[in-house]
């Protein structure tokens, strides 16, 4: 791996945030694609302290040090993945789930689609059934992406669903779901169009959606 992508790993894992956009700024400088700074840097990164999270080598505060560190370096990247010139090739709105406040995973999808020329709606985080299905109404875009990272806040998704069918807007939208818990399995489950597992198929996806 790039020596200095590595560096960018290394500073979200040990939360080094006071380095870590001149780390990305430096590095985004070489011309190096913002993709893969943030692929194999950032997500790499956020994988390894989620597994350390979960194997108990670390704990809360520190995940949140990792997180706070990842979005500093996300927020340097991001100029450069937009602004590309061009009509937007579509609408998506996107949102994480009632309940829940994780938004890392999310962020990275919407950048991706920024970065792929899509116009996104960013709703947030802990976003109701009934604030998504009203900008579902007003905005009417192409796709609606939901994230969730909690297996509590996964029904939350079915819920958006039902609802939506409910006010007879369920066929004017494609419905995408998100987020680490979630499969593909689920995702038909509950009548959702489709499942990505990375910011990477999400992008795919919409491309696929909106046949672009
Ligand atoms: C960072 C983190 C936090 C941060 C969140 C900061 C933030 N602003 O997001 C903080 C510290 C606040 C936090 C809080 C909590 N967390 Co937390 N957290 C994590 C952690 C370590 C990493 C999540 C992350 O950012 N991953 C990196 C991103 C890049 O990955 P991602 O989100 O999966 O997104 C990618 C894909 O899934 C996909 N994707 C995501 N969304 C979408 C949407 C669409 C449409 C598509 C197509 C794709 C897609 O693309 C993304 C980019 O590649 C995970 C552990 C883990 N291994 O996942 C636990 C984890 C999710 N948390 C967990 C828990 C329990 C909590 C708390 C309840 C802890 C507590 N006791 O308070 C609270 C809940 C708060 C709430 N109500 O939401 C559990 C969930 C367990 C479960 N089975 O439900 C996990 C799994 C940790 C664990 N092993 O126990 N957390």
């Amino acid at each position: 791996m790039n020596e200095s992508i590595q560096k960018i790993k290394e500073g979200v894992i040990e939360g080094r945030h006071k380095e870590i956009e001149s780390l990305v700024r430096e590095i985004c400088k070489t011309g190096i694609s913002p993709d893969k700074v943030i692929q194999e840097g950032l997500i790499a990164a956020m994988n390894v302290v989620g597994q350390k999270f979960s194997d108990g080598e670390i704990f809360v505060p520190e995940m949140m040090v990792s997180a706070m560190t990842m979005k500093l370096g996300l927020n340097i990247v991001k100029p450069l993945m937009t602004g590309k010139a061009g009509a937007p090739k579509g609408t998506v709105l996107m949102g994480t789930v009632k309940g829940d406040l994780h938004d890392i995973g999310k962020n990275i999808v919407v950048m991706m689609l920024e970065g792929a020329g899509f116009q996104v709606i960013d709703l947030g985080v802990d976003i109701d059934v009934e604030k998504v299905v009203a900008a579902v109404a007003e905005v009417r875009p192409q796709v609606l992406g939901l994230s969730a990272l909690l297996t509590t806040t996964m029904p939350e998704m079915k819920r958006v669903i039902e609802e939506l069918r409910a006010r007879g807007l369920r066929d004017r939208v494609k419905v995408m779901v998100g987020g680490a818990p979630v499969d593909a399995a689920f995702a038909e489950k509950i009548g959702a169009d489709g499942y990505g597992s990375d910011a990477v198929q999400a992008v795919a996806l919409v491309r696929s959606f909106v046949g672009h």
